[in-house]
């Protein structure tokens, strides 16, 4: 650790002047051309961290759904989770410092958070295909390096796979080999194990068509694809070979948009699925007989998910407890099926995985979606022992249920929630069940909803409460919501400034899509009189 070194590194990377950043939901996010001094500064900081926890720590270098031109990058903590909220302030701090104050704010960190800065320390590094990410990806080795850190860099993975590499190489190999072949080994060998049980004989449940979002996934399910073929074809879309990123395509396009990406050939009623450009989300959908598009959210996901796990958590008759954890975006026809029909306990936490993710570990079988395809399902550590340990044990049906359970547990990527996971899951669960996708939809009828972004001079001028379902400030403005709300049926909505975009985000639902289009327009309206927008007025139609 030589000071000087670090100035003279530092000022290779130099912070444009009075560029400030935020490590947001996501981590830092803007345009890829600001972000050279934050990913030097990162390097940095993961090697502090890593000497504090005396554990590998991992960096991503993506922007997600974003667009190209964008690039981000978070830290990813020990045990593959998000990095500890008093580090976000570290990381803020780090960022933002001038160039002269680099030193001292590392050294102040390491005061702070009694950093040993003997420890050796030790960093992972994953990038997305983004035409910047090879480069920045670059700096955040400088840092590291310049730290005396040591480092591993996996070049191109998905965001779930370099959680999963922290993950393993944390646990000394017990959760599986740190390489991408040891992450299809163990996915793969589960899905095929689970899928054996599936009495189809039709092709019907061997073919799904994949939309990569031009992105890594493309790369990393064609790698992938000769571990799992037994058991299921995929034919990949948007794989990155002529379109652009994200560009009207992956699951924010489809999600967002209600409709299919461009790029994807679709016949009617056949199963389709879209990652996201690191393969962290997932959304399902098909076109009717009618050609109607039908989207397939992370809700639906979770429905399907859960379904499937309560029936084999009641089949093996141990008193193991189920969880559904969502967000106020989940759509409220998803909510009422799950705790009405199906009696499954739901909490609802602020928008963001960590939050989701932290709820969800306070039950033996955690499952957590955002509507917009986010998620997966945690085991507790003992749930997990006490299945593996059943499913040796137990005696015809209930032993088949046991190992059932086992292989899912070993499918879904217990560090983060993972497009490639959630798909295999999806798929051998549909399989085993005999659903086709119609069947899959018809579970329950979502609530038409509509969401929309306004701007707004400053959006911490909104702050809320209940998990974001309301707001506190500014004075007034829920009392407009209220108003606004009750004026439909079946009626919900609420406002929330984002957490990595410039903007305050408006979601409405209600009985009919005009109504909620309607309702979405006027909560857009209250937040720009009373919550100081700016530029054009929204107006309707969006
Ligand atoms: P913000 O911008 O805070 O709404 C968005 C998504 C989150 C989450 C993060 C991180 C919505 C409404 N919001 O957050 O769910 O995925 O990005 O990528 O989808
Ligand atoms: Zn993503």
């Amino acid at each position: 650790m030589d000071p000087e070194a670090v100035r003279k590194y530092s000022a290779l990377h130099a912070k444009p002047d009075g560029l400030v950043l935020q490590y947001g939901t996501a981590g830092f996010r803007t345009k890829a051309e600001r972000l050279d001094h934050v990913m030097f500064r990162m390097g940095l900081l993961a090697v502090l961290r890593s000497k504090q926890t005396k554990s590998t720590i991992g960096v991503m270098v993506t922007a997600s759904h974003n667009p190209e031109e964008d690039n981000g990058v978070k830290l990813v903590d020990p045990l593959g989770e998000m990095l500890a909220p008093s580090w976000e302030e570290h990381a803020t701090c780090l960022a933002n410092a001038e160039e002269r104050d680099v030193w001292r704010v590392l050294m102040d960190i390491s005061e702070k958070a009694a950093v040993n800065l003997q420890q050796e320390a030790f960093v992972v590094i994953g990038r997305d295909t983004r035409p910047s990410s090879e480069r920045l990806s670059q700096s955040v080795i400088d840092g590291v390096t310049v730290l005396g850190g040591q480092f591993h860099d996996y070049g191109l993975l998905t965001t779930p796979q370099l959680h999963y590499m922290v993950y393993c190489r944390n646990s000394s190999g017990r959760y599986g080999e740190a390489t991408v072949d040891g992450y299809y080994q163990k996915l793969s060998t589960a899905f095929v194990e689970l899928t054996k049980q599936a009495f189809c004989g039709g092709n019907e449940y061997r073919s799904l068509k994949v939309d990569c979002a031009n992105g890594v996934g493309a790369l990393k399910l064609r790698e992938m694809e000769p571990y799992f073929s037994q058991g299921l074809s995929v034919q990949l879309f948007n794989d990155g070979t002529k379109g652009k990123l994200n560009h009207l395509c992956g699951a924010d396009f489809v999600k967002s948009h209600q409709r299919p990406p461009q790029g994807m050939e679709m016949k009617s009623s056949e199963r389709c699925c879209s990652f996201d450009g690191d393969a962290d989300r997932i959304v399902y959908y098909y076109s009717d007989t009618d050609g109607h598009f039908h989207l397939i959210d992370g809700d639906k996901i979770a429905t399907l998910i859960s379904s499937f796990l309560k029936e084999l958590l009641v089949e093996i008759g141990e008193s193991l407890n189920i969880g559904v954890v969502q967000t106020a975006y989940a759509n409220g026809s998803s909510t009422r099926y799950l705790e009405e029909v199906m009696k499954v306990p739901v909490y609802c936490t602020k928008t963001g995985v960590k939050h989701l993710h932290h709820k969800a570990q306070e039950f033996d079988v955690g499952v957590y979606f955002e509507a917009n395809g986010h998620g997966t399902v945690l085991f507790s550590k003992a749930a997990e022992m006490k299945i593996k340990q059943l499913a040796k044990e137990l005696e015809d049906k209930k032993r088949k249920a046991a190992q059932m359970l086992a292989n899912v547990i070993d499918l879904f990527n217990q560090a983060a929630g993972d497009a490639i996971s959630d798909m295999l899951v999806i798929e051998a669960i549909l399989a085993l069940k005999g659903l086709t996708v119609q069947e899959w939809d018809a579970l329950y009828t979502d609530l038409p909803n509509r969401q929309l972004k306004v701007k707004v001079a400053d959006r911490q001028v909104i702050s809320t409460t209940d998990a974001e379902r309301q707001a506190v400030t500014p004075p007034g403005l829920q009392e407009a919501i209220n108003d606004l709300v009750k004026k439909y049926k079946l009626s919900r909505a609420f406002v929330r400034p984002s957490g990595t975009e410039d903007v305050v985000r408006v979601y409405a639902e209600a009985d009919s899509q005009e109504s909620a289009d309607s309702l979405a327009h006027e909560v857009s309206l209250a937040v720009f009189q009373l919550a100081g927008g700016v530029g054009e007025r929204p107006h309707p139609g969006f």
